[in-house]
């Protein structure tokens, strides 16, 4: 997390900023209409957990709202094809996985990797928005850790037959986000948000999520940092 203690301000106005802005923007409101859309296919799969999940993909929505507010509120445009694009990867293996009835896949896409991946963006954009966007962000976060801990509190109580399962699709897919990660840093680090914080924030939380599940502590330690490598 970062520090407080320093005020700093940013030019929210300056061309720079926005243009930033117009992308950053862009994938936080697509990665809320995917997260609603996973959800809503989610309770399809899982009729014991459809109420949850319904209620879950409605504070998705709420949120997609928030952050269209947000880049409004800035006069910016978020440049939707982008994040399409930028979300391209995730999408495809949460719909291959979906098809094939793989829910332990797609809960650790959703759940654990993008629900995890918002929560260390969000916890380390609050200090440095403009204040509109804090309080949107500030509200949204909270809700985010209970859609991860949906996903831990499944998934601890499917370990034995889910854990060959998790490890692949982990494999498989935590060297996706580290390479979005990549891609996003240059423009995070304009609206003041360091790479470094956001890798450090992600591997506490996704760390913690996998143990909550029941991985031993060696098991955390080489399931969160597949493919870390690369970044
Ligand atoms: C699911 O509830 C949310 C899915 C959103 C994923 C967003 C990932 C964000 C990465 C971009 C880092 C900058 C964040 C800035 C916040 C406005
Ligand atoms: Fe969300
Ligand atoms: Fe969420």
């Amino acid at each position: 997390m970062q520090e407080l203690d320093t005020q700093i301000t940013f030019d929210y106005q300056s061309e720079r900023y926005k243009d930033a802005y117009s992308r950053i923007n862009a994938i936080v409101i697509e990665g809320e209409q995917e997260a609603y859309d996973n959800y809503c296919q989610l309770a399809e799969s899982l009729p014991d957990a459809k109420d949850d999940l319904l209620r879950l993909a409605k504070m998705e929505n709420r949120h997609m709202k928030g952050f269209q507010a947000c880049g409004r509120n800035l006069a910016v445009t978020p440049d939707m094809a982008f994040a399409k694009e930028f979300f391209a990867q995730l999408h495809g293996n949460f719909q291959t996985a979906w098809a094939e009835g793989k829910i332990v896949t797609c809960l650790l896409i959703q759940s654990l990797i993008i629900e995890t991946f918002a929560i260390s963006a969000y916890n380390i954009y609050i200090p440095v928005a403009d204040d509109f966007a804090r309080k949107i962000t500030e509200g949204v976060v909270k809700d985010e850790y209970l859609h991860l801990n949906f996903g831990e509190e499944w998934l601890k109580a499917n370990f034995e037959a889910a854990k060959a399962e998790l490890e692949d699709a982990n494999r498989e897919n935590l060297p996706i986000v580290w390479a979005m990660l990549n891609r996003v840093a240059d423009d995070a680090k304009v609206l003041g948000m360091e790479k470094d914080a956001l890798v450090e924030d992600f591997m506490i939380t996704y760390g913690e999520a996998l143990a909550n599940i029941g991985f031993s502590s060696r098991e955390v330690m080489k399931l969160s940092a597949q493919g870390l490598a690369s970044v």
